[in-house]
């Protein structure tokens, strides 16, 4: 039986060099490509199946200077369903820019709210890390972030599971019920959303990169995000 795939819009942001390409075309095109020219964005499509349905990821490798966005950008910044923030866990430099581009791209939302997904790539590169797994993690709650996985392209650790995550993450937030001003303003006085996040993450360690036990999360956070699932794996992240 023919089954209509959804389209997913999927943004990637990041700084210069932090492995955001690369990432996309592990992903896409299943090929660790070394040198890829920072100055060319990109669309791609993929079709996958995930959870049984049929989806069309459009994603949208963005070139994210220090600089800010062209308006284009922007325009198709706000059109996302979800945002990865990519930092390299190899670059602290890489990592300190999370917080500019969580405002920036809030600001550029509008107060829309779509999900925005912490990802820490490079993780094969262990003895060079820069940045804790738990620092990571922290960070994506203290921003509200709505989850947080490392991968390495060049190992193919985590990288269906980064993609997985934000198609569901898109998803949940379909789901939420048609906004009225009103449910808008009732929104607006609700617990900020860390206090889901449970406080501490166990099994977590500074070296490796398993951040916590998926059922430890759910059960701290069970109903809030129904489409929101991890992969076979316990290793990776994940809701924060
Ligand atoms: N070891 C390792 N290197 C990576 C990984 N991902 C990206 N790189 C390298 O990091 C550099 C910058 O990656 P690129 O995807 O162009 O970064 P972008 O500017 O954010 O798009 C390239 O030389 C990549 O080969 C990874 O997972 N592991
Ligand atoms: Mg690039």
């Amino acid at each position: 039986m023919f089954m209509e795939s959804k389209p997913v819009r999927i943004s990637v942001m990041g700084q210069l060099g932090s492995g955001k390409s690369t990432l996309v075309l592990q992903y896409v095109q299943s090929q660790f490509v070394e040198e890829i020219d920072s100055n060319v964005q990109d669309l791609y499509k993929k079709e996958v199946v995930i959870d049984g349905q049929h989806y069309q990821l459009n994603i949208l490798d963005i070139v994210d200077t220090d600089y800010g966005l062209d308006l284009k950008t922007e325009n198709m910044l706000r059109e996302s369903q979800v945002i990865l923030i990519v930092y390299s866990v190899v670059s602290e430099t890489s990592f300190d820019s999370v917080l500019m581009r969580v405002v920036h791209v809030r600001s550029i939302l509008e107060g829309r709210h779509v999900p925005i997904i912490l990802v820490g790539s490079k993780a094969d590169l262990e003895n060079s890390r820069q940045v804790s797994s738990s620092s990571g993690l922290q960070l994506a709650r203290e921003l509200g972030l709505s989850a947080f996985l490392e991968c390495s392209a060049k190992t193919k650790y985590q990288i269906n599971e980064v993609f997985e995550t934000a198609v569901r993450q898109a998803l949940a937030e379909v789901v939420e019920p048609t906004r009225s001003t009103e449910a808008d303003s009732q929104r607006d006085t609700e617990q900020p959303r860390e206090s889901s996040i449970p406080e501490a993450a166990e099994g977590q360690t500074e070296a490796g990169i398993q951040i916590e036990p998926l059922n430890a999360v759910q059960e701290a956070n069970p109903a809030s995000r129904p489409a929101a699932r991890a992969s076979s794996s316990n290793r990776c992240c994940i809701i924060v």
